[in-house]
């Protein structure tokens, strides 16, 4: 009889505490799942939800129809390495040590998915990180060495590199979704970085796209021939004009053969033309061969003028054909969360390390705190939290994003994260959100595209720039009355008040996010002792 009771009261025990532990897992597997999808260079002016000329991305347009649009969103320093540290950090380049692509991230900085890990998140990370080490926090991840591969791209794993056949954003696709599908851990909440090399240079498309995206013409930007007029030593002398800067055999798929003929030489190389297979190579060809020979005929009626337009419908080709892929496997991605029942507790977001020159101001690339490359696109979803269809113009950075996500799965935020968690913007609760100006620092000079360094304030009516190191300029925009940034109005004593009101605005940001002069002169003395600039 004792026995029996013992049996009873034992198994009891047994039940409660085992149905204790389920509810325990059940209340974390409840916390939302977090898919961060990220290009890079992908500029918001070659997304349709923001704008349609380009090009029609149905797939990631879903994030905006089913969830909220920003369209003030930017990065504090427009270049990639960086951008991901401030990401992973919640902190800007001066503070987390990431001033460039150059110096290797300090791997003693604390991270969002390390915190969400110890949390009971499981972490995974597929795609470009671009560090030069591991990430930390990831139970899993797979990365591109460095920039990556469009074709046959290797990948660096926990446990040895593998190198897959293929093209890079079906195959970080397929390398996601074999996770999701056969690693995940169903009992734990997730989150996954999912993150494309696409459409960085030098622009490849997969065979797919070829033959519809180079039989395509597009308008061309009001300022393709901006003269740098009132921007003279500053935007005048980057290295990033698409007729002067933009090579022919690297960028724009010339061959050598054509190259000689023309006699024209050239310093960069063929770029991931060398990474095809024979089969692949044929395929490129057959289309990319009629675009040379037209080339070879026309070239020698070209004037700067023609070339340009002809250089710039090249680069768009390219550049908006990389994206369709990308568009097509984010089109997976939420396919499979839908398919699988996991769209209503996972908030999907997608942006772009930095924005990025579609032509504007003569250009390609970035790293100016001009609006192409400042602005980058940003948009979320999170069914039953954010309201379908919002459009949603405050404010907000890069830096916002490991506070919103801790704070998303319900993780305390360590004070020195210098960002503001969305959360309240998300859920439409705008009053909460008092911002009215944002940071900017960018520092990779000298260096390729000559694009010196400055810093500065934005606030949704003005932007305010200091160029340092070998100029000492300053530049004033009125963002409302001249939205393309043509004219420097610093010196215009109508803008006196403005500039002084805004000068004192910028000081006290920089003593809010502990920026100064004498850690600008550090990052200058640090690319002195690595011998990059002379003493
Ligand atoms: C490469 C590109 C540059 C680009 C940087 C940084 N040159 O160096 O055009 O600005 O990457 O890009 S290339 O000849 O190698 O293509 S970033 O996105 O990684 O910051
Ligand atoms: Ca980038």
């Amino acid at each position: 009889m004792n026995r029996i009771l013992f049996y009873l009261i034992f198994g009891a025990y047994f039940l409660l505490f085992t149905s204790c532990k389920q509810e325990a897992k059940e209340q974390i597997s409840k916390k939302p799942n977090i898919v961060f999808i990220m290009s890079d260079d992908h500029a918001y002016q070659a997304i349709s939800a923001y704008d349609d000329r380009l090009i029609n991305t149905p797939n990631i347009d879903r994030i905006a129809k089913e969830g909220m649009l920003f369209t003030n969103a930017s990065v504090t320093n427009s270049i990639c390495a960086p951008s991901r540290a401030v990401i992973l950090t919640g902190k800007h380049s001066h503070i987390n040590g990431k001033i460039d692509n150059i110096s290797p991230f300090d791997t003693t900085n604390v991270t969002f998915p390390q915190l969400l890990q110890k949390a009971g998140y499981q972490t995974a990370m597929f795609g470009k990180l671009h560090f030069g080490n591991n990430p930390k926090g990831f139970d899993e991840f797979k990365i591109l060495p460095g920039q990556g591969d469009y074709y046959n791209p290797r990948f660096i794993t926990a446990t040895g590199d593998t190198t897959v056949t293929g093209y890079v954003t079906d195959i970080t696709t397929d390398l996601t979704l074999d996770w999701l599908q056969n690693r995940r851990d169903t009992k734990k909440p997730f989150m996954l970085m999912y993150l494309h090399k696409a459409p960085h240079r030098s622009w490849m498309p997969a065979p797919r796209h070829y033959k519809e995206f180079t039989k395509k013409t597009y308008p061309l930007p009001a300022t393709l021939f901006d003269d740098y007029a009132t921007r003279e030593t500053t935007a005048g002398p980057a290295e990033m004009n698409i007729l002067k800067h933009m090579t022919l055999r690297y960028d724009l798929k010339i061959t050598d053969a054509v190259l000689e003929e023309l006699n024209i030489e050239e310093h960069l190389g063929i770029g991931g033309l060398n990474k095809f297979n024979p089969e692949q190579r044929a395929e490129w060809d057959k289309i990319y061969g009629p675009i040379n020979e037209a080339f070879k005929k026309e070239y020698g009626n070209m004037n700067d003028s023609t070339l340009m337009v002809w250089k710039y419908q090249r680069y768009m080709q390219d550049y908006l054909g990389t994206i369709a892929a990308v568009d097509e496997n984010v089109g997976r991605v939420l396919d499979y969360l839908e398919n699988e029942g996991l769209t209503e507790n996972t908030l999907v977001v997608y942006t772009s390390d930095q924005g990025f020159y579609l032509g504007e101001h003569g250009w390609f690339d970035k790293r100016f705190m001009y609006n192409e490359s400042f602005k980058t696109p940003l948009l979320i979803k999170w069914p039953n939290v954010i309201t379908p269809g919002t459009t949603e113009d405050e404010m907000v950075q890069n830096l916002d994003f490991a506070q919103t996500f801790l704070e998303v799965a319900g993780v305390i935020a360590p004070e020195d994260m210098q960002g503001k968690s969305l959360v309240p913007l998300l859920k439409g609760e705008k009053e909460k959100w008092d911002r009215d100006a944002v940071y900017y620092h960018y520092y990779e000079y000298p260096a390729e595209h000559a694009v010196k360094r400055h810093y500065g304030i934005a606030t949704k009516e003005f932007k305010l720039i200091h160029f340092y190191y070998d100029v000492d300029v300053w530049e004033l925009y009125d963002r409302e009355k001249d939205p393309q940034e043509l004219n420097n109005v610093y010196n215009d004593p109508d803008y006196a008040q403005v500039v002084s009101e805004l000068k004192e605005k910028l000081n006290e940001l920089r003593k809010k996010y502990k920026d100064s002069d004498t850690l600008s002169n550090q990052y200058i003395q640090l690319y002195k002792d690595k011998g990059l600039i002379e003493d």
